[in-house]
């Protein structure tokens, strides 16, 4: 560890303590000493090396709706990470509900038939470690506003540019699932994410997909009522270890984390971001999902009423 010495005028000594950790820094924020840029050289992607890891990460993703990238973040970045995410997770509770798997259904579900399967629901269980949890020094604030990572998840994309949320709590967060926990089947509202596992099950926690089953223009409700039902024909599984990076397009597979065993709970950070600047969650949502909300979500809300009072 880099030690600095701290001249101390009163007592005539010049005292030893650690450096202090880098801050997170949108503008020059480097990530060298927490991912492994040997091996993933996202700090110089006009590298031939840099340009073929972009190249290869683009295309399985194409071609897969998600990959992997082992061991990302380098060892002792994990172990920080895992650290600081213990100890942050002892201030969180994990409630367990009953969901379909449209996160945001706006119809009103006593209109389905009965048997329309966007009524089948599957159980969650789980806990939200929200970014304004998560300290400036943290390995996770670090990487999620890094400009190299930005730019590095930019081109994976094939977008010109990603955007943090503008949102206090949602953008980056860890999400818990506690012994005996899972993340029920669902399509998520973004058309992708980006995942980092922290700390994996001792069995269990798995994750897995159903890749493409539904496209624009087509929600396909019977493959959505197989796979709900228990056919096993299309889904893909995969387990990440600690430090692994997972970019996953969720908006048109349907995904879910099968239920933790052992004793040790499972934490994952999702990084998200958008194609556009100043994101914020709705009020109602974000209840729902973090069970509380900020004066900016509330704020955001007002301004997008007239003075009247109805919807701009
Ligand atoms: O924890 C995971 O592996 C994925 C979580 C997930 O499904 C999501 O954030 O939409």
């Amino acid at each position: 560890m880099t030690q600095i010495g701290v001249h101390c005028p009163l007592m005539g000594l010049t005292l030893r303590r650690p450096a202090p950790s880098p801050l997170a820094d949108a503008e020059r924020g480097h990530v060298d000493d927490i991912v492994d840029t040997d091996r993933y050289p996202i700090t110089d992607l006009d590298s031939l090396a840099g340009r073929s890891l972009v190249a290869e990460t683009a295309a399985r993703l194409e071609k897969d709706g998600l990959v992997r990238l082992p061991g990302l973040l380098r060892p002792s970045a994990v172990r920080a990470l895992r650290r600081e995410m213990r100890a942050t997770g002892r201030h969180i509770s994990c409630e367990t509900t009953t969901r379909s798997a449209y996160a945001g259904y706006a119809g009103d579900e006593s209109l389905l038939a009965v048997d329309d399967p966007r009524r089948l629901t599957s159980t969650w269980t789980a806990g939200h470690i929200t970014r304004d949890m998560i300290p400036p020094f943290s390995v996770a604030q670090r990487l999620y506003v890094s400009p190299d990572f930005k730019r590095f998840i930019a081109a994976c994309l094939k977008l010109g540019r990603v955007f943090e949320y503008a949102d206090p709590l949602a953008g980056l967060i860890t999400t818990v699932i506690p012994p005996g926990g899972e993340y029920g089947w669902h399509y998520d509202t973004n058309r992708f994410v980006i995942t980092l596992a922290v700390d994996e099950a001792r069995s269990g926690g798995a994750f897995e997909y159903s890749p493409d089953l539904r496209s624009p223009g087509d929600e396909n409700l019977e493959g959505l009522r197989s796979v709900m039902t228990g056919d096993r024909s299309t889904i893909k599984s995969v387990t990440a270890r600690a430090g692994d990076l997972q970019l996953f397009l969720g908006r048109y597979s349907l995904h879910r984390v099968t239920r933790v065993e052992g004793r040790r709970p499972r934490l994952m950070l999702v990084l998200s971001y958008a194609e556009q600047p100043g994101i914020i969650g709705p009020v109602e949502r974000t209840r729902q999902v973090y069970g509380r909300v900020t004066e900016t979500h509330l704020l955001h809300a007002e301004q997008a009423l007239g003075t009247d009072g109805l919807i701009a």
